[in-house]
């Protein structure tokens, strides 16, 4: 079976777009692949945080996690921290890419323009990044297309490692959804809906309320003209509401638009449609929220299963290097 691997920083609230985006692609993968999701909890402390900031954190997309649908019985789901061959991996990584290799990342780039402090880690991000991936011999990454660099610098790497010590690591591919799965900002359609967004109004959170989430999509920005149509270009902010309906409910976009004449009735839709699809997931993590020892044991149950994998990982690129045996 292919094996699966991705991750997600515990930072911000989760949102429509990383629900439609990302996760509900993660759910189904469970069933057609050894899918492995992992809370990057370390790649989290690029950027300084107040001390028990990123363990709460943790253990709330943790419960979100479980309650969009990831199954410890069928996925393994766990936290970066606890399984401590990541940072030991990291260094291999690190001494197998170059510092002109890790200079060109254009998220470097953009992150250390806006940081007031720049971590020697924001810099060497990618290598624990890498280290995350090739630790469980993973086939596949899905992720946004922003990712799509960090995935070509962890091929380059294990392609890098295998020529110098012998075959040690599964050279990955990065799987990116089509255009569909991105969802824009209800109040600026021509930006991505995003935790870091200025505007709280153009981002439905996973855990909003329907009365909140009703009152967003009702003054979601569309334009002067009153035909429905799926038309990204010229008509960003109906063909993005267009689209969250149609993902909420599985089916085409054009057809979706095809059904409606007015903005009207196709914004009081999409709300219903959304806060139908939310509904269930919110019951689940209130469940999860009042037993935070319930959502602690299944991260750890996960970490047991990932430290066996990346164990192997590590033994085998330490025999390969030809480092003292201990
Ligand atoms: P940031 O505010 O830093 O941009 P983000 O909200 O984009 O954060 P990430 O943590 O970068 O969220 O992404 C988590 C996952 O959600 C990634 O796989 C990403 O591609 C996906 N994702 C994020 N935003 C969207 C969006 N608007 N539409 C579709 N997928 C998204
Ligand atoms: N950089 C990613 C998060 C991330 C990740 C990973 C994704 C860390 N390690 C391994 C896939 C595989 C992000 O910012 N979305």
């Amino acid at each position: 079976m292919t094996r699966v691997f991705s991750g997600i920083q515990p930072t911000g609230e989760l949102h429509l777009g990383n629900h439609l985006g990302a996760l509900r692609n993660w759910v189904r993968m469970q069933d057609t692949s050894e899918a492995v999701f992992c809370i990057v909890d370390l790649h989290a402390l690029t950027i300084p945080k107040p001390p028990g900031e990123v363990g709460a954190a943790t253990l709330r997309l943790g419960q979100l996690l479980l309650a969009v649908g990831l199954d410890p019985e069928r996925c393994i789901l766990f936290v970066q921290s606890h399984v401590r061959e990541h940072t030991e991996c990291a260094w291999l990584m690190e001494c197998t890419v170059s510092f002109g290799e890790l200079r060109r990342m254009t998220q470097f780039k953009d992150k250390s323009e806006r940081a007031d402090f720049i971590s020697a880690g924001l810099f060497t991000y990618p290598a624990l990044q890498a280290a995350d991936i090739l630790l469980y011999d993973t086939d596949e990454v899905p992720v946004g297309e922003d990712q799509r660099q960090h995935i070509e610098i962890t091929r380059d790497i294990a392609e890098r490692f295998n020529s110098r010590y012998g075959d040690t690591f599964v050279v990955p591919r990065a799987v990116i959804p089509a255009a569909g799965a991105r969802v824009m900002d209800l109040q600026n359609p021509t930006a991505k809906m995003s935790k870091s967004s200025e505007s709280p109004q153009g981002t439905i959170g996973v855990l909003d309320d329907p009365a909140v989430i009703e009152k967003k999509i009702k003054r979601a920005v569309t334009d002067t003209e009153t035909e429905v149509r799926y038309d990204p270009e010229a008509k960003p902010g109906v063909s993005n509401l267009v689209s969250i309906l149609a993902a909420a409910t599985d089916r085409d976009p054009h057809e979706v638009a095809a059904d409606y004449d007015r903005y009207g009735p196709l914004k009081a839709d999409t709300a219903a449609a959304v806060i139908e699809m939310l509904r269930p997931v919110q019951e689940r993590f209130r469940r999860l929220e009042a037993d935070p020892a319930e959502t602690s044991r299944l991260l750890a149950v996960g970490a047991d299963k990932a430290r066996e994998i990346a164990a192997r990982t590590m033994d085998r690129a330490r025999r390969n290097i030809g480092l003292l045996a201990d």
